[in-house]
């Protein structure tokens, strides 16, 4: 299959050498050994060891990884075993609807999936990634692998099933507005959520969105020159064409908002979580970007993305570090690469 036919809609293909980190960064510390527990809906509930786990006899799985905040990598080779043997030691009981994945981490990590789907998707039981034990980064020493969802129902850490009649919902399903189904090919991303109008209105009028969270704000077409949104959570905010010049996003979190045709000049950026968003027909003149998070964003088509957004516009005075450079697509990369070198682009 070609690439592009491989890629879900509104994916950037990254290059095989590169695989962000992305939520949690490390499991719960303590010396409990790790053990792997299934309770619920099940006639035989249980406690695997590591040990017992990884003695069993492995198999690989080879999967593309597609991150709700747009980046996918292809052929990820992981090596343990399917999720269903699990269950079948346990034996699941005819009321069990829903699995609820739950994590060893300080925020007591979670996701769910239907029995049925968890099974239609081969979900798996993952020690290694690529050749190596996983990092404790990266989930180690055990992660949930769910091939065909968007990568947040890949639990790292593996710690408790909970055999469900009912769905849980997960952590970010529950307070983020993550989709619950997650389908990258059907672009699953987020629920719309409903927000409160007139506060929004009242906010947009004072432009001051500093610190708020306006998760899904649609706010295209509107004049917002010098909006304070610093530190504001803007994930899959819409400012389609929205007049943005000289406005404060310092720290703020746009993880996947839809910035096509906006104007930027001379916008503050800096620190922003900018993960997934796309710039593309934007004016990024004289904006700072440095520090900002950019995984996944886009500034310019991807082949065959012909929605009729070109590229963004910068100017020497548009700032982005060298660093960042780096957790782009191949085409972004090269983007920016051309257009560099005129004195101060950096
Ligand atoms: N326990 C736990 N599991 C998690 C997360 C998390 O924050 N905590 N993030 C999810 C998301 S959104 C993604 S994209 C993948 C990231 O895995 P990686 O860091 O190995 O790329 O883990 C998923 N599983
Ligand atoms: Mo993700």
């Amino acid at each position: 299959m070609s690439d592009n036919r491989r890629l879900p809609p509104n994916q950037a293909l990254l290059p095989s050498d590169r695989w962000p980190i992305v939520g949690e960064r490390a499991p719960r510390s303590g010396s409990d050994p790790w053990r792997v527990e299934i309770i619920g809906c099940v006639r035989h509930p249980r406690t695997w060891d590591l040990a017992d786990l990884r003695a069993r006899p492995c198999r690989e799985l080879v999967t593309d990884i597609h991150c709700v905040t747009r980046w996918s990598k292809f052929d990820v080779r992981f090596f343990g075993f399917p999720l269903a043997e699990l269950l079948d030691e346990a034996g699941i009981l005819p009321e069990a609807r829903y699995l609820s994945f739950e994590a060893r981490s300080d925020r007591d990590h979670s996701t769910s999936l239907p029995v049925g789907t968890a099974l239609e998707l081969n979900a798996f039981v993952a020690f290694e990634a690529d050749g190596k034990p996983l990092s404790p980064d990266r989930g180690g020493p055990i992660r949930l692998v769910v091939p065909g969802r968007y990568f947040y129902k890949s639990l790292k850490w593996l710690h408790r099933i909970a055999v469900l009649d009912e769905d849980r919902l997960g952590y970010w399903e529950g307070r983020s507005g993550y989709h619950n189904n997650a389908d990258p090919w059907r672009e699953e991303r987020y629920i719309i959520v409903s927000t409160d109008h007139n506060k929004v209105r009242r906010m947009v009028a004072s432009r001051n969105l500093s610190g708020q969270d306006l998760l899904g704000l649609v706010a295209d077409r509107m004049d917002l020159g010098g909006l304070d949104a610093r530190d504001a959570v803007l994930r899959n905010a819409s400012f389609i064409a929205t007049d943005l010049s000289g406005a404060d996003f310092a720290g703020a979190n746009l993880s996947n908002a839809r910035l096509l045709g906006a104007r930027l000049t001379g916008a503050r950026l800096r620190g922003a979580d900018l993960e997934g968003a796309d710039f593309r027909g934007a004016d990024l003149r004289g904006a700072d970007l440095t520090g900002a998070s950019l995984f996944g964003a886009s500034f310019v088509p991807e082949p065959g993305q012909d929605d009729g957004w070109g590229a963004a516009r910068m100017d020497d005075a548009t700032r982005i570090d060298d660093g960042q450079r780096a957790a782009l697509s191949d085409v972004q990369r090269a983007f920016l690469e051309a257009r560099r070198g005129g004195p101060g682009d950096q």
